[in-house]
């Protein structure tokens, strides 16, 4: 029996990952850069053993049907030909999310899945080959293997495609970044489709691929200078460019709803009146602000009374992967 535990918090990016170059090894059209977040993590053990037949995998305590399992098995095969091994294993996955968030991310689960499965089977893997790892599984969780910030190299094969530690001067120390969870409904149209449709379709891909490399300089000068107004402007800019592609799809679609706009209009307000904050969006309707951290208590204040129905979690930058001892108290399953 080979078993191996790890702990992944979620990231979030600033200049976003939109479109893959490679779909079977998750070679991505572009460069992007996240914050690795404290709030949300997911725990995952993968015990090999001889005596199994077959994978099995367990989320949140509920053994999973056939389709989730050949997604795992998949990603566990790719360990298994690394460590030149047949043998099954049981994979036992707890997502750590704020109550109602209904934010469970790939990011954590995936990257979690990478470092428990290369520990059980004793890989031994450097961060940037762990990284690789986990970008087989999700393009994003590739910046997961990493605490603060992270930038996802594109490249342009297995062995160059990976994530790396973006120098910082603790800046992430410095900032807060708050959800706002208009809607915690499953997304009509995942990441992994849209992304898919819109590089296949969208009139506006070009366009978006081309200012990529440029924000991307100006969010890395912006963070070492720990120049937090640039690092905003470029992430917003970031995520309007990458949803604008959206409605030149075909057929067109967006992640926004009614709520995100109002948000997205209120963040604006705010900045306009003094408090410096910024929005991001991802595959779906909740906002996520970035905010300095001394004026996170202002932000919280100014939402709370102008948005009564939405629910709010604070996040601060997280650590990165961290590979348990055998002995660690696991998730109860
Ligand atoms: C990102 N997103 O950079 C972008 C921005 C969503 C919007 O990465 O197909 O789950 O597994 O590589 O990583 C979400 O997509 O997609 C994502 P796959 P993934 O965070």
């Amino acid at each position: 029996m080979f078993s191996g535990k790890a702990r992944a918090y979620t990231n979030i990016a600033l200049i976003k990952y939109w479109g893959k170059e490679d779909q079977e090894l998750i070679i991505p059209m572009n460069s992007s850069l996240s914050l690795t977040l404290d709030a949300f993590y997911t725990e995952t053990q993968v015990i090999f053993s001889e005596d199994l037949t077959e994978d099995r995998f367990y989320l949140d305590n509920q053994l999973q049907d056939s389709k989730a399992t050949v997604k795992v098995s998949r990603f566990l095969d790719l360990v298994r030909s690394q460590a030149r091994s047949s043998l099954y294993a049981v994979v036992k996955s707890q997502n750590f999310v704020p109550t109602a968030a209904g934010l469970a991310s790939s990011a954590s689960g995936l990257a979690a899945l990478a470092g428990a499965a290369s520990a059980a089977l004793k890989l031994d893997l450097a961060p940037e080959d762990l990284s690789r790892l986990a970008r087989r599984g999700s393009g994003s969780a590739c910046r997961s293997i990493y605490g603060g910030f992270a930038e996802w190299q594109k490249g342009n094969s297995d062995q160059t495609s990976r994530a790396v530690k973006v120098p910082s001067n603790n800046f992430e120390n410095d900032l807060s970044m708050i959800f706002v969870v208009v809607n915690d409904a499953k997304k009509d149209i995942s990441s992994r489709d849209g992304m898919q449709r819109t590089v296949e379709t969208s009139a506006f891909y070009d366009g978006w691929l081309q200012t990529v490399p440029q924000d991307l300089a100006r969010a890395k000068k912006a963070i070492i200078e720990k120049d937090f107004n640039t690092l905003g402007k470029v992430t917003e800019a970031s995520a309007l460019k990458m949803h604008g592609t959206t409605l030149a799809a075909n057929p067109p679609f967006t992640y926004w709803s009614a709520e995100s706009m109002q948000v997205m209009d209120l963040v604006r307000q705010l900045r306009n009146n003094g408090l410096p904050c910024y929005f991001t969006m991802d595959a779906g309707p909740n906002v996520k602000i970035l905010v300095e951290r001394k004026n996170e208590n202002a932000l919280l204040h100014a939402l709370s009374s102008q948005l009564n129905y939405q629910h709010l979690v604070v996040a601060h930058a997280g650590p990165a992967i961290e590979i348990l001892p055998e002995d660690a108290p696991l998730p109860s399953f």
